[in-house]
C-alpha cells in the first residue's frame, strides 16, 4: 500500500515536472506548422563559424550553408594614396563656411564608385546549398518545425502514410560540423538522395568514397581576386539500408536512421594570411565528430551552448498567444497580449549572438553569419557607423562577455591596418578607420567622399574595449588592449583642428553619419557625435593610463585637448544639436540620430545630472518619430529606456514586432516570420539592438549607480529576470509585481561599493546595511567623466524633464558574495 502511494506521489510529482518543463520549453521555441517557403521563414542555426538556414520541407529538406570566412577578395587594404592635400583643402573650405565646395571636393577626391586601383570592401558570400530529396513525401500531415533556442536545435516532424519522420539539425559547438539526424517510426523507411549546389563561378561538386564534396573559390570584385578556397564534405552514416553514389549525388535506401555530418573549411587563417589547407582542415573537423556517437555529440553541444545561454532567464508572463505558431504571434502582436513573445525575442537575440560569435571566430557581420547571396545588401560586411557596434550591445549586459571577443580581435587587427589610413590620409600617428570594414580589415574610405568621409569608426569600436573592462574588471585584458586605446587617442590628438569661430578642437572633415544639413551636403567639422566620441576616446585613454600607471605625460597632453572639445548644445528648437551650428530641422526623419550616441550607448547624458540635455535629447527623438529601419528602432528602444520612458520603449518594441514586408528593400523595419530583423532586407543588428534595449529597460549601470527597473512599461507589470550583468561585475536578479520591485539579488563578482537607485516608494529589507549615498560613487568602475556645461540657444523653450522620484543607497560588497533584498 505504502509503495503504491509513494508511486502515485512520484507520478504526480513527475507529472508536475513535465508540465513545468513543457511550459518552459514552449517559451523558448520558435514553432511553425508548415515548411518555410522562403529564406525569411527558414530558421538559423550556427556555432559561430558554421551557419545554416533550415527550410524544413517534407519532400525536400534544404539547408542554405555558410562558413564565416568565405568572403570575396584577398588580403589588402583600400587606403587611397596622395589625398592629404585634398583633406587640407577641404578643412580650409569648411573653416571658410564653403560647405558645398567642401562636399564637392570630397566627392571628387573619393568618387562614389570605387576607382580602378581601390575597392570599397568585399562581400561576405554563401557557400551554397544542401538538398535532401524524399520521394513520395508530398502528402504529409501533422507537420511541425521548431527552433529550440534553449538547446540550439532545429527539428522537423511530419507523417506520411502513417509513418512519422523526424529530423534534428544543429551546428555543433563542440565539433565544428553541422549535424543532421534523420529518423522514422518504421524501420527501413528512409529513402532519399543528397545533392548540393553552389552559386560560385569556380566550383566543383562530386562524390568520392560515398561522400559528397563541394569545392570552390570565392568571388573577384573590383581590384581584388577571389582567393578564399573552400571545401565542403557531407558524410552520411547509416543504421540499416544502403548507400550508393552517382557522380554528384548520394542515394540512401531502406535506412532506419541516418546522421549526416557536414564539414566546411577554407584556406583563411588571418586577415593577411590565406595559407590554410581546406582539405586537411575539413577532415580534421569531421574526424572528431565521427569518433562520437550522435547522442554524445548532441549532449555535448547542448551542454556547451547552455553554459552561456542559461546564465540569463526572463519571465514576462505568458498568455494563450504563446500556444500559437511564431509567425502568427508576430502577426497578432499589436492586437493581442503576448508578453512572452518579448521574452522569446530577447532570448532569441542572445541565441543569435552565441550562434554567430564564439571565441576565435569572426565577429557577427551585418547578417551575423547567415547570408544566401554572393552580393548581399551592403556586402553583409561590417558597417561601423552603428551596425557592428549594435551587434555587440547585448554582449556584456546579457551576460555573454566571451561572445564579445571576436570583436576585440577585429579591433586589434584594425589597429594595425588602420595605421596606414591614419598615416597616408591624415599624416597622423595611431590608427583610424572609416565607416566600413570586411574580412580583410580595410580601413580606407568606402562608398566615396559623401558616405565614407567619417574617420571615426575606430573611435566608436574602442568603446567596446573600455566597456568590457568596466563590466569585468579584467586588468590583463586592459593591458593587452591599451596600445589600441592609445593609438586611437594619438590619432585624434593629431587630426583635431581648431574651429575658427570659438576655437574649439574639432574633427574635420567628417559627417554626422549619413545625414545632411543642406541639400546633398553632409561634410562638416565638429559634429556632436564626433565630439562625444573623441570625449570618450580621450577619457578612456586617460583612465586606462591611470589604472595601468602608464604614459603620464601623454595623458596630460590628452587632458589639455579634451578640455578644448566643444560642449553639447541645445538648439533653437529645444533639441540636442546634431551639428556645431544650430542647423537641425524639426522635420528631419533620418534613421541615424547619431548625436544621441551621448545618451546611449555612451553615458554622457543623464536625467539626474543633466536634465536639460536629457530633455533636449528627448525632443530630438520626438522630432525624428518612431518608425524606421529595424536597427534604428532597436536603438530607439535603448534611448527611450535611458529617457526612463518604458511605455515609449515598449511601443518601439511593438513596432519592431510588426510583420516585415517580404520585398527586399526599404526602411520600414519589422520582423520576419523567422524572428529575424528587417532593415529591410534582413539585417541582424535590429535583433541585437532590441535585446540590449529590453535589458536597459530592466537594469542600467552608468552615471554612478545601478538603476533597478528604470523603464518598466505598464504592459509588463509582473515578471522576473535573472543573471543580467552590470558594470563593476555585479550580477543581478530582479522580481517585480504590479509594476513594483519585490525582490532584488545582487552578486558581487569583483567587490567594491554597490550603489543602487530604485523607485521612491519601496522599502528594502535585508541583512545588509544600506547607507544613503553621498558624493560620487567610490567604486572605480562607476567613475563619471564630467562633461562641459551645455550651451543653450536663447530661442530654446525648455519645459523641464520629469525626473522620477527615486532613492539611492550604497552598500559594501565582498567578492563572491550574494546580497538579497526583499521588499517590506
Ligand atoms: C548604414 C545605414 C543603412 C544600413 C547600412 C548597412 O549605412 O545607414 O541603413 O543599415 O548601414
Amino acid at each position: 500500500m505504502l509503495k503504491i502511494i509513494q508511486h502515485k506521489i512520484f507520478l504526480l510529482a513527475f507529472g508536475a515536472m513535465i508540465s513545468i518543463s513543457v511550459q518552459a520549453q514552449q517559451n523558448l521555441k520558435l514553432t511553425y506548422n508548415k515548411p518555410a517557403e522562403n529564406w525569411n521563414e527558414a530558421l538559423p542555426i550556427g556555432n559561430g563559424r558554421l551557419g545554416a538556414i533550415v527550410f524544413g520541407g517534407a519532400s525536400q529538406e534544404h539547408l542554405q550553408l555558410n562558413e564565416e570566412t568565405i568572403w570575396a577578395g584577398e588580403p589588402g587594404n583600400n587606403v587611397p594614396k596622395n589625398t592629404f592635400d585634398s583633406i587640407q583643402k577641404i578643412r580650409k573650405l569648411l573653416s571658410e563656411s564653403k560647405f558645398e565646395q567642401a562636399q564637392k571636393l570630397s566627392n571628387t577626391t573619393y568618387p562614389r564608385a570605387a576607382p580602378k586601383d581601390l575597392n570599397y570592401g568585399m562581400p561576405y558570400q554563401t557557400m551554397g546549398d544542401l538538398f535532401l530529396d524524399f520521394k513520395g513525401h508530398e502528402n504529409f500531415k501533422n507537420y511541425t518545425r521548431t527552433l529550440d533556442i534553449e538547446k540550439a536545435l532545429s527539428t522537423v516532424s511530419y507523417e506520411v502514410n502513417g509513418i512519422i519522420f523526424k529530423r534534428e539539425i544543429f551546428s555543433s559547438f563542440v565539433d565544428n560540423v553541422i549535424v543532421i539526424k534523420l529518423s522514422s517510426s518504421k524501420k527501413g523507411s528512409l529513402n532519399f538522395s543528397i545533392n548540393a549546389s553552389t552559386p560560385h563561378l569556380k566550383k566543383s561538386i562530386f562524390t568520392e568514397k560515398n561522400q559528397l564534396m563541394i569545392t570552390g573559390t570565392s568571388g573577384s570584385v573590383d581590384n581584388k581576386i577571389g582567393k578564399v578556397n573552400f571545401k565542403t564534405v557531407a558524410v552520411p552514416v547509416l543504421k540499416g539500408g544502403k548507400l550508393t553514389s552517382t557522380q554528384d549525388q548520394l542515394n540512401i535506401s531502406g535506412a532506419d536512421e541516418v546522421v549526416i555530418y557536414l564539414s566546411i573549411a577554407t584556406n583563411f587563417k588571418k586577415y593577411n594570411d590565406i595559407s590554410g589547407n581546406p582539405d586537411v582542415r575539413v577532415s580534421e573537423y569531421l574526424q572528431s565528430a565521427l569518433n562520437k556517437k550522435y547522442e554524445a555529440e548532441l549532449k555535448a553541444h547542448i551542454q556547451k551552448y547552455q553554459k552561456y545561454f542559461k546564465r540569463v532567464s526572463l519571465d514576462l508572463g505568458t498568455t494563450e498567444q504563446a500556444k500559437k505558431t511564431t509567425d502568427v504571434r508576430i502577426k497578432e502582436f499589436a492586437t493581442s497580449k503576448d508578453p512572452d513573445l518579448i521574452a522569446l525575442y530577447f532570448q532569441f537575440g542572445r541565441y543569435l549572438l552565441i550562434s554567430s560569435s564564439q571565441q576565435g571566430t569572426q565577429p557577427a557581420n551585418l547578417q551575423g553569419i547567415w547570408n544566401h547571396q554572393l552580393n548581399p545588401a551592403w556586402d553583409s560586411k561590417y558597417t561601423v557607423n552603428i551596425n557592428t557596434e549594435m551587434n555587440y550591445w547585448p554582449a556584456e549586459n546579457t551576460n555573454l562577455s566571451e561572445m564579445h571577443e571576436p570583436l576585440f580581435d577585429m579591433i586589434q587587427d584594425l589597429s594595425v591596418t588602420g595605421q596606414e589610413s591614419a598615416k597616408e590620409m591624415y599624416h597622423a600617428r595611431g590608427w583610424n578607420m572609416h565607416h566600413n570594414t570586411d574580412l580583410w580589415r580595410i580601413t580606407g574610405i568606402v562608398d566615396g567622399g559623401f558616405y565614407g568621409m567619417w574617420p571615426m569608426g575606430g573611435a566608436w569600436l574602442t568603446q567596446h574595449l573600455w566597456n568590457h573592462y568596466l563590466y569585468t574588471g579584467d586588468k590583463e585584458f586592459l593591458k593587452k588592449y591599451y596600445p589600441v586605446l592609445k593609438g586611437s587617442a594619438l590619432f585624434y590628438l593629431d587630426v583635431l583642428q581648431q574651429d575658427p569661430s570659438k576655437k574649439y578642437l574639432v574633427v574635420s572633415p567628417s559627417m554626422s553619419p549619413e545625414n545632411t544639413y543642406m541639400k546633398s551636403v553632409g561634410i562638416t567639422a565638429g559634429t556632436t557625435m564626433d565630439n562625444q566620441l573623441v570625449f570618450d576616446v580621450f577619457n578612456n585613454f586617460i583612465n586606462a593610463s591611470k589604472v595601468l600607471n602608464e604614459d603620464k605625460n601623454l595623458s596630460d597632453e590628452v587632458k589639455t585637448a579634451l578640455n578644448k572639445l566643444p560642449p553639447m548644445q541645445i538648439g533653437q528648437h529645444a533639441q540636442l544639436q546634431e551639428w556645431l551650428k544650430d542647423m537641425d530641422r524639426t522635420d528631419d526623419k533620418h534613421r541615424h540620430i547619431s548625436h544621441l550616441y551621448g545618451l546611449f550607448p555612451s553615458g554622457q547624458i543623464s536625467p539626474f545630472r543633466n536634465p536639460d540635455l536629457t530633455e533636449a535629447a528627448k525632443n530630438s527623438m520626438t522630432y525624428r518619430g518612431d518608425k524606421s529601419t529595424g536597427w534604428s528602432m532597436g536603438w530607439k528602444v535603448n534611448w527611450w529606456a535611458r529617457l526612463l520612458d518604458g511605455n515609449r520603449a515598449f511601443k518601439l518594441i511593438s513596432d519592431q514586432l510588426t510583420p516585415a514586408p517580404m520585398e527586399a528593400k526599404g526602411q520600414s523595419g519589422g520582423t520576419y516570420p523567422n524572428l529575424l530583423d528587417a532593415h529591410p532586407p534582413f539585417q541582424i543588428d535590429g535583433n541585437f539592438g532590441c535585446t540590449s534595449g529590453i535589458a536597459e529597460m530592466l537594469l542600467q549601470s552608468y552615471d554612478g549607480y545601478l538603476y533597478i527597473l528604470p523603464a518598466l512599461p505598464n504592459a509588463l507589470p509582473n515578471g522576473s529576470v535573472k543573471g543580467l550583468k552590470a558594470r563593476g561585475g555585479f550580477e543581478i536578479d530582479i522580481e517585480w509585481k504590479n509594476s513594483k520591485l519585490t525582490k532584488l539579488i545582487i552578486k558581487s563578482t569583483l567587490e567594491g561599493n554597490c550603489r543602487i537607485r530604485i523607485a521612491k516608494n519601496i522599502n528594502l529589507k535585508s541583512k545588509t546595511l544600506l547607507k544613503n549615498s553621498t558624493g560620487e560613487n567610490p567604486n572605480e568602475y562607476y567613475q563619471v567623466n564630467s562633461i562641459k556645461t551645455p550651451l543653450v540657444s536663447e530661442k530654446a523653450e525648455l519645459k523641464g524633464f520629469p525626473i522620477p522620484e527615486t532613492q539611492v543607497f550604497d552598500f559594501d560588497t565582498e567578492k563572491g558574495t550574494t546580497y538579497t533584498f526583499e521588499v517590506k
